[in-house]
């Protein structure tokens, strides 16, 4: 069945506002596919929703990622309102089914969801200032804040081993040893930089497993086209892509929020020349996040940041080329070797995070 058939059936089992008049395609994430949906009202005014084919390769227990999202934003909209805020906008919703339920399923096992849509913001790809990547720092380190009060033994945890960097080598080299589609001949060079970092794939998930740092309730993929911007006052007002929401390390919501957010170009930029990971962005950045949780760090939390930075960008780095030597068959790809295009900037950000080292010290000892 395409995909156009999927959205009239699943539509039938929503009780909007309105009529639908249109359907767009979003284009934006690697894992979901995104639909706004404009409905015309009694009024002629217009109102929007957010629709959503789960991947349910990825998500392999639609009820327990539903049942986390509905969870978490319910309680962050408790928090919302006391502070007085506008829960339609500061948190996603998600519109339930005629049947009472948080996601539609149809007989060939598609899911699709429905969030209201959160009007006059915007999700950037590339910081557009450093005052925005200030402001999308306060809100992810404000986000890990309120997160620190939910109880995290109810959460089921979506994706096994996601931010686990060891495990992630280790698919790695199973999927070098395997070589499906006959593409570890081309990535020699990539393959290296990674083996020649095995150690660094350990230093994250061995303090973790050791507790020396804390496990908390973390977004665990807060890249900023996950957070929208508020386009008139710029402020980040709320936090999109609830999939993730897990128990994990604020290392790695730091550390995702630098690897895409600093770097100066596109997460699939061709050109290596123009990635690099800006100094400017990654102060901003620092700043704002220390400032947005409140003191609820610890020092050896703290201290870690830059390495937190690093460490998720070499895994970022080894899952896109984990996925190429798969044959593209987790992240979405838009072009040839794009997963591979990918994989490189990553690298070319570790190696330039590695270069900058001492000063991303310097920077993270004046804030912490
Ligand atoms: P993926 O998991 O594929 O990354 P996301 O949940 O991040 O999917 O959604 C993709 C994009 O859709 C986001 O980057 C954001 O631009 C937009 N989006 C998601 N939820 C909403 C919403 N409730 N209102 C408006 N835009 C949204
Ligand atoms: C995916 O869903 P999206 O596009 O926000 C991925 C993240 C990666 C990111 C790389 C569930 O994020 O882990 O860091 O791509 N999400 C999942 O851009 O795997
Ligand atoms: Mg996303």
């Amino acid at each position: 069945m395409d995909i156009k058939n999927e959205i009239d059936i699943a539509l039938k089992s929503f009780e909007l506002e309105g009529e639908i008049v249109k359907i767009d395609s979003l284009n934006k994430g690697h894992i979901n596919d995104t639909f706004c949906l404009e409905c015309r009202l009694d009024d002629n005014t217009t109102k929007r929703y957010i629709l959503q084919k789960i991947n349910t390769n990825i998500f392999k227990n639609t009820d327990e990622l539903m049942e986390n999202i509905v969870n978490v934003t319910s309680y962050l909209k408790d928090i919302i309102i006391k502070n007085g805020g506008n829960p339609d906008r500061e948190t996603l919703n998600v519109i339930k089914t005629k049947d009472n339920k948080n996601y539609c399923r149809l007989d060939n096992n598609s899911c699709f969801r429905i969030y209201k849509f959160i009007e006059d913001a915007t999700t950037y790809d590339l910081a557009e200032s450093t005052e925005d990547f200030y402001q999308s720092a306060v809100a992810f380190g404000n986000f890990q804040r309120l997160l620190s009060g939910f109880p995290a033994s109810t959460l089921h945890e979506t994706i096994p081993n996601f931010h686990n960097t060891a495990d992630r080598l280790n698919k790695l080299k199973d999927a070098i040893e395997k070589d499906v589609v006959d593409r570890v001949k081309d990535v020699k060079e990539e393959i290296d930089f990674v083996l020649k970092r095995e150690k660094d794939c350990h230093i994250i998930c061995d303090l973790l497993k050791d507790n020396i740092i804390p496990a908390r309730v973390t977004h665990n993929d807060t890249k900023l086209n996950n957070i929208m911007i508020d386009n008139k006052t710029k402020k980040a007002i709320c936090i999109v892509d609830l999939d993730t929401v897990m128990p994990g390390t604020v290392l790695n919501d730091f550390g995702d929020s630098i690897r895409f957010g600093a770097s100066t170009a596109l997460e699939d930029e061709k050109d290596l020349s123009k990635v690099e990971c800006s100094m400017e962005l990654f102060e901003a950045y620092t700043k704002g996040f220390i400032e947005g949780t409140q003191g609820m760090l610890t020092e050896k939390e703290k201290e870690m940041l830059p390495m937190g930075a690093k460490v998720i960008t070499l895994e970022c780095g080894i899952r896109f080329l984990t996925d190429y030597l798969q044959g593209d068959v987790y992240f979405k790809t838009h072009r040839e070797g794009h997963n591979l295009d990918r994989a490189r900037t990553q690298f070319k950000l570790v190696l330039d995070m590695e270069n900058k080292w001492e000063q991303m010290i310097e920077i993270n000892k004046k804030y912490s």
